[in-house]
């Protein structure tokens, strides 16, 4: 029996069998009845998946090999981005955009009866990431890779992804592992022969000339997994290299001899813990010894890789910078610079002096948060019993820097004591932002405010010793191929149609969307523009549909904020938003209401397991959706929806679909904020706070097309003074949010107890301002309704915003630093 496509192909696509099946087919046949060794009648869309997957991988390696031969004969400067995350999602899509396959293989599956949307959809995320770091690293490879910049990733393998996020019937966040690798990875090449060897603990005994040996402890090896990370309709294809822990020794074979079997195999369960989870906190740091594990099992055998390769060359240790870049993304990879600096005085003999020199030529380091939550320090004990040597070495460092400040700034005690890595008090810290800035030859922070903000706060001391040009900015950029061709290919398409150039063209060069200008009036084109972001609403509908059983007025506004879960991102404020307008439409009359524009607000994120207030903050959405959405007076005009376990996959469908989303967090806190970005592109208007990348994206769109409110950076601090020293009543300070809060208290949206804890942060200090920019938020929903009643004057805000994006394409900003920090160059393999 065949019962899904035409018979013919499948028999004449059999390997050896002369035919005219096209070659994609042929390959996709094979690969069904060898790789997957199942018959042609036996292959569901899973099954159909992994063989279109297998069979894109065959053009990927072939490209992959091609590159990396020719990159290493030119033994070019490289750069290498080290990073704890790499969000990637799904890849096969993707992959067949960047090989300009996509039609071939739409063709190929059908024959065979399937449909590649639905094999699309059977690929897992690789969630290997919390957040906007982790996805800011996978725009970062794309990028490079489509500007033929020999630049590899490197990153640990986790086995489990970010958790899997339920929603119990209570409104409770419940988290499941996401056990990704449970089906096969076609996208990763085990390289079992690329193995190396990672210590820990032991002792470290200083010789002479600031050398050391560092022997016993635990060894655990390192195995690489390559990642294929292809360019845009380039043959270079780029690596991501992905480590994975392994036990030295397969277990102890004395105590399973002795029947002791826990025993024998405790030792290598510790190895393979190593990279079993990723951390699940975002912008938060968590103290754990495995965390710190984690960090230098994944430097150790990276630097090891990277010297390697170097030594490979031939060139002399001195040239080292000249031929090798690294990225510290954020503080996890510190440990790479006393690394470094162990491989070279303890390992190659170079004096220490000559070796710092080389250290600090080839770090660059880029800050993503100036939260002091999040800011990584480790305790000197943890680090001293799991890493002698670093420890040592981190104290010399110390020591030759302290000395220079005080050469420069003599008896400044209180200057020493803050810019010293080691922060005194029992126990003594290592603070790893100051390693960082130290070991490395730039700084840079992600979007201008912040990067301001680095250099005028936590860095301050630093600016004052080194001098401002070491403290730059790099804004952060997203690709344009995932987040405008693939997630929204009919706004691909009318761009290319109404541009008249290809697409690889304006794909490449995002500026080119500017070409839209000329048309935002244009009456034909709005029209098609505004059919586009219907049916991406549409879209979205049907996935809520699937999903809750509930309809979507899609002819409502489509209001979105999705991000992770988080006091200083202020999702408390737009659900208190809400609230007011859900109490506002009730105190209407029927007539009234039927004079406000509809609206829907979808909201998404995960929390960390343990941040219990953003736990409470997805409770308090889920129980006021759950109120609104039944109320018969209001629910025609209002709706609200949490969607669970938001994802890069659930994102490349919300976001197409939004007409605004909102990114409020309060003034300073939000470095850059890069899904911002995504909603613009896609031509949603943007509502938001005076933060971050938003300030950018205002000045390249104009600040008519966007909707901000509340105070701005320089305001915060004294705010937050006053609320700490002369704290005002909220009934006081704004009686529409006392009173919003008085209706959540008293029961409205289900006990109201339950709530408190995450009321009283608001009532009682209110760190994160909500009652003071709540009033101003209620204005600029209002003016996003108004300017909402005036269709055609929003159709032309949206491809006005859209036309202005060019700016935050990640070609941009990965040239930027390709060209002012890598020095590296670009290699077009022939
Ligand atoms: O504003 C975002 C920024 O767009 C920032 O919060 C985020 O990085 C994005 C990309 O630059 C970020 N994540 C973390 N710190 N900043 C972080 C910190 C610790 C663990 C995991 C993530």
């Amino acid at each position: 029996i065949w019962p899904r496509g035409d018979e013919k192909t499948w028999k004449e696509g059999i390997r050896g069998v002369d035919s005219d099946v096209p070659s994609i087919t042929k390959s996709i046949v094979n690969h069904v009845q060898t790789s997957l060794a199942r018959q042609a009648y036996n292959v569901d869309n899973v099954g159909a998946y992994q063989a279109v997957a297998l069979s894109v991988r065959d053009d990927l390696i072939a490209n992959w090999n091609e590159t990396q031969l020719y990159t290493t004969n030119k033994t070019p400067k490289r750069a290498y981005y080290l990073s704890l995350e790499f969000l990637m999602g799904r890849t096969l899509d993707n992959a067949l955009l960047n090989l300009g396959l996509k039609q071939k293989y739409n063709e190929g599956v059908e024959k065979l009866g399937f449909n590649l949307e639905d094999i699309v959809d059977c690929e897992r995320d690789a969630a290997l990431g919390n957040g906007g770091l982790g996805r800011l690293a996978a725009c970062y490879l794309d990028s490079s890779a489509t500007q033929e910049l020999p630049v590899w990733g490197y990153g640990l393998r986790y086995k489990y992804g970010i958790f899997q996020q339920l929603i119990a019937p209570d409104g409770s966040q419940l988290e499941a592992p996401d056990p990704w690798l449970n089906n096969q990875n076609p996208w990763e090449l085990p390289r079992l022969d690329v193995t190396i060897e990672v210590r820990f603990y032991g002792h470290a005994e200083r010789l002479d000339k600031g050398k050391a040996i560092w022997s016993g402890g635990q060894e655990v090896l390192a195995v690489a997994y390559d990642v294929m990370i292809p360019g845009y309709h380039t043959k270079n294809t780029n690596n991501l290299r992905l480590w994975e822990s392994k036990p030295k020794r397969g277990f102890d074979l004395d105590s399973f001899n002795a029947g002791d079997y826990d025993r024998a195999v405790a030792s290598s369960t510790s190895a393979e813990n190593i990279t079993s989870v990723l951390y699940p906190n975002d912008n938060t740091y968590i103290g754990k010894e495995l965390r710190l594990k984690q960090q230098y099992f994944w430097t150790a055998a990276s630097l090891s890789d990277i010297m390697r390769r170097f030594k490979n060359t031939g060139k002399n240790i001195s040239e080292f910078p000249d031929f090798v870049a690294i990225q510290l993304n954020d503080t996890h990879p510190t440990l790479a610079v006393p690394e470094l600096m162990r491989l070279l005085v303890d390992e190659e003999d170079v004096p220490w002096d000559k070796a710092w020199k080389i250290v600090t030529n080839t770090f660059f380091f880029t800050n993503h948060t100036v939260l002091p939550e999040a800011l990584e320090k480790w305790p000197v004990p943890l680090m001293q019993n799991l890493l002698p040597r670093h420890m040592q070495i981190i104290f010399d460092i110390n020591l030759q820097f302290l000395q220079s400040v005080e050469r420069k700034f003599p008896g400044d005690r209180d200057r020493l004591a803050r810019m010293s890595i080691i922060q005194e008090g029992t126990p003594q810290y290592v603070r790893m932002a100051n390693l960082a800035c130290i070991g490395s030859r730039k700084v840079n922070g992600v979007a201008e405010l912040h990067s301001e903000l680095v250099r005028t706060t936590i860095m301050k001391d630093f600016v004052d010793y080194y001098g401002v040009s070491k403290f730059q900015n790099v804004t952060n950029g997203i690709t344009p191929r995932r987040w405008l061709d693939q997630c929204n290919p009919l706004l691909s398409d009318l761009i290319t149609e109404t541009l008249k150039i290809k697409k690889e063209v304006w794909l490449r060069d995002l500026y080119k969307l500017e070409g839209l200008l000329k048309f935002a009036d244009d009456p034909t084109f709005q029209k098609k523009w505004a059919a586009v972001k219907q049916s991406n609403k549409e879209r979205l509908a049907h996935h809520v549909e699937t999903q809750f059983g509930i309809k979507v007025n899609t002819s409502a506004m489509f209001d979105v904020q999705v991000k992770r879960l988080h006091e200083y991102k202020r999702q408390t404020l737009n659900i208190l938003g809400v609230v007011h307008r859900y109490l506002t439409l009730k105190a209407m009359s029927p007539a009234e209401r039927k004079k406000v524009n509809p609206r829907v607000v979808f909201f998404a994120g995960k929390a960390a397991p343990g941040y219990y207030i953003a736990k409470l903050t997805i409770k308090l959405i889920v129980n006021v959706a759950r109120v609104i959405n039944e109320d018969p007076d209001t629910k025609e005009y209002l709706s609200m929806f949490f969607l669970p376990d938001y994802s890069v996959s659930l994102a490349e469908i919300l976001i197409p679909a939004s007409e605004v989303s909102q990114h409020i967090s309060t003034a300073g806190t939000e470095a850059s904020g890069t899904s911002n970005m995504k909603f613009c592109l896609n031509g949603g208007l943007l509502l938001g706070t005076v933060d971050g990348a938003n300030i950018e994206i205002a000045e390249e769109v104009g600040e008519s097309n966007v909707f901000f409110f509340g105070h701005l950076t320089p305001a915060v601090e004294e705010l937050r003074y006053k609320h700490t020293y002369h704290p005002v009543p909220v009934e006081e300070k704004c009686p529409p949010l006392a009173k919003v809060l008085n209706e959540i208290s008293s029961g409205r949206f289900g006990d109201g107890s339950v709530y408190e804890p995450l009321l009283n942060t608001i009532r009682q200090v209110d760190y994160y301002l909500v009652t003071e920019d709540f009033d101003s938020y209620i204005r600029a929903l209002e003016m996003v309704d108004t300017a909402y009643q005036d269709r055609n004057g929003w159709i032309k805000k949206s491809i006005c915003t859209t036309a202005k994006m060019g700016k935050f394409s990640s070609d941009r900003a990965i040239m930027n630093y390709a060209e002012e920090y890598w020095n590296i160059e670009q290699i077009k393999v022939p």
